[in-house]
């Protein structure tokens, strides 16, 4: 049988790192069925489009996931599937959180023939066979034959066969410029391609903050693959990248990867000892980032950023989300201990909590500027629904757009803020993304770290031009051309001192050249 995994498009942004379900699925699929891949992030499709991949492929069984803010978008995939006669499987988050909507149950239309709750590692076999022998049931949870539910082990983690994978759709070097891509090619042979691979090392997290699903999904005691396990997939990763001759970064997808700090330095010295370091982002919350020899580790192991969810500057309001192992006056600390060894972080935060009130947007902004550069993301709180949050929310008679994913509006409200109206708290994140990426906050953060390596520096300056470019499109000549002339002076600046240090370099046959190679 042929099977297809799609991941829709989140109708927002491009991010180009492909979703680890789809390679787990597969390597999970028995061996007599052929599974194609693709991700509608990396791959747009129109619904027209898809149907007719579907019939001219002959695939008979499509699995699809979806995030909340991708459901509707999902669903209209499914329709033009199912109706080439296909049959559709849905799994993930959402559809766990609320089954009976793909199924049709709650009055609405149904997209789905069937849907995998909960984590599908054990139920997908069951769910090809079933689909190949005609048997195809509307669940699959994830339980024993006591009806009790079973999480995977993570003990028995499949082999994910990174090295023959097609991965071309993910290619980032592929949609770069033509004269970048050549540029980079003349300057060194491993920019073929250029791959961030999603790897986990285990799943699950005990702090339940109220807007998040995690804790619900995957359950608050915590999973971990073996090192073995792990280390051997980073080899199979570096092995393809040789093979490329690419550059591959891994994102390792844990929820908090340094939730269990001994097993974490574990797995990172490993790692140095093995000599599978590369490149590496995880997850981490701040209140982990104080231990030095962690921070030791993650440098020599090959971090260059972490993904930390400080959610607000506001101490209350973390209280109020019951994250408040967050304390905001350890943030500047933990991104200064980073930033010295050449970590830098992408800071997520939330507006529209109940303590927020008009100028938050600029609250923040007086915060960060004692912090070395960082990548700020801003959103607005949003109930997903079955968490603690939503129910709260709707309880309280709060939701103003109880299904808005069904009319997914980014940086939209959904319920009613406390302190701040709807309006003026879509107006803050806006301004908060001006403020943050602004050419004078780039030049500032840019100051602040002027006595690091010039690559490095570049490194920081390039990422903070195209970061923002992933919440808001900034893909046409045009718009890159005025953010590089908004920025120009910087960007001068750094190829000046580029031409400088390659002037003053030794020619590349001299005694020094051959000292500095050695
Ligand atoms: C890595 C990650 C990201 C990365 C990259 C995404 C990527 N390309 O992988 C980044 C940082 C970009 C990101 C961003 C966001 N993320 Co995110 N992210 C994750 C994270 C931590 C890991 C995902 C993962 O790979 N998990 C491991 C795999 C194996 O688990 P899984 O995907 O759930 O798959 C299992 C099952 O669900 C099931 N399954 C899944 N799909 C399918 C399909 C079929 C057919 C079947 C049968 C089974 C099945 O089988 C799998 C094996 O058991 C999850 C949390 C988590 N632990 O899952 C959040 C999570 C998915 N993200 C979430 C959110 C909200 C976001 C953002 C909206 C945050 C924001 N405000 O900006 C953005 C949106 C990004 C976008 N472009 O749309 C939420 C989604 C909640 C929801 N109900 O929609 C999650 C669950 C975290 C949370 N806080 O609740 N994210
Ligand atoms: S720490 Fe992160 S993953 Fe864990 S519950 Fe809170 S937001 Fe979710």
């Amino acid at each position: 049988m042929n099977i297809l995994l799609y991941s829709p498009d989140n109708g927002v942004t491009r991010n180009f790192m492909p979703h680890l379900w789809m390679f787990l699925l597969k390597s999970l699929t028995p061996p007599e069925h052929q599974v194609f891949l693709i991700d509608g992030n990396a791959q747009p499709m129109t619904e027209d489009e898809m149907a007719r991949f579907v019939q001219s492929h002959d695939i008979q069984l499509v699995g699809i996931s979806a995030m909340t803010r991708m459901a509707a978008r999902a669903y209209r995939i499914a329709d033009a599937i199912r109706a080439t006669g296909a049959k559709v499987v849905f799994g993930g988050p959402h559809v766990t959180e609320v089954p009976d909507e793909p199924l049709g149950r709650d009055g609405g239309p149904r997209h789905a023939d069937a849907i995998a709750l909960g984590e599908a590692d054990y139920t997908w076999p069951r769910i090809v066979q079933d689909a190949a022998s005609g048997n195809l049931q509307e669940i699959y949870a994830p339980v024993g034959p006591d009806n009790r539910e079973v999480k995977p082990s993570l003990g028995d983690y499949p082999e994910i066969p990174w090295e023959t994978i097609p991965l071309e759709q993910f290619n980032m070097i592929g949609k770069l410029p033509r004269i970048v891509r050549s540029l980079l090619k003349k300057k060194t042979k491993s920019w073929e391609s250029f791959y961030v691979l999603p790897i986990e090392s285990g799943r699950g997290c005990p702090y339940g903050c109220d807007f998040c699903t995690v804790t619900g999904f995957f359950g608050d005691s915590i999973r971990f693959r073996s090192n073995e396990s792990v280390i051997a997939e980073l080899r199979r990763v570096k092995n393809r990248a040789r093979a490329d001759r690419g550059t591959v970064g891994v994102f390792f997808v844990d929820d908090n990867f340094a939730i269990n700090l001994k097993r974490t330095k574990a797995l990172l010295r490993a790692m140095i000892e093995e000599k599978v370091t590369l490149t590496w982002i995880a997850q981490i919350s701040v209140n982990l980032l104080k231990d030095e020899e962690l921070l030791d580790l993650m440098a020599a192991s090959g971090a260059r950023c972490v993904f930390i969810g400080l959610e607000s500057v506001d101490a209350e309001n973390l209280s109020e989300v019951h994250k408040s192992f967050n304390k905001p006056a350890d943030y500047e600390q933990a991104l200064k201990s980073l930033a010295h060894r050449g970590i830098y972080a992408i800071t997520s935060f939330i507006f529209g909590m109940d303590g927020d009130t008009p100028g938050v947007a600029e609250r923040t902004a007086q915060v960060m500027k004692n912090w070395p550069p960082v990548l700020p993301v801003f959103s607005l709180l949003t109930p997903f629904p079955s968490t603690p949050l939503y129910k709260r929310l709707l309880e309280a008679g709060r939701l103003t757009r109880p299904k808005h994913w069904l009319d997914f509006r980014p940086f939209t409200m959904s319920f009613i803020p406390h302190k701040i109206s709807i309006n003026e708290a879509e107006t803050e994140v806006r301004e908060a993304w001006t403020l943050a990426y602004s050419p004078g906050t780039t030049r500032e953060a840019m100051r602040k770290i002027s006595d690091r390596p010039l690559s490095e520096r570049a490194v920081v300056f390039f990422a903070r031009l195209a970061f923002r470019g992933i919440y808001f499109p900034q893909v046409r000549r045009r718009q890159w051309l005025s953010l590089l002339w908004s920025n120009r002076h910087v960007l001068l600046s750094l190829c000046y001192e580029a031409l400088q240090k390659s002037r003053s370099a030794p020619p590349p046959d001299s005694v020094e050249a051959r000292r500095e190679i050695a």
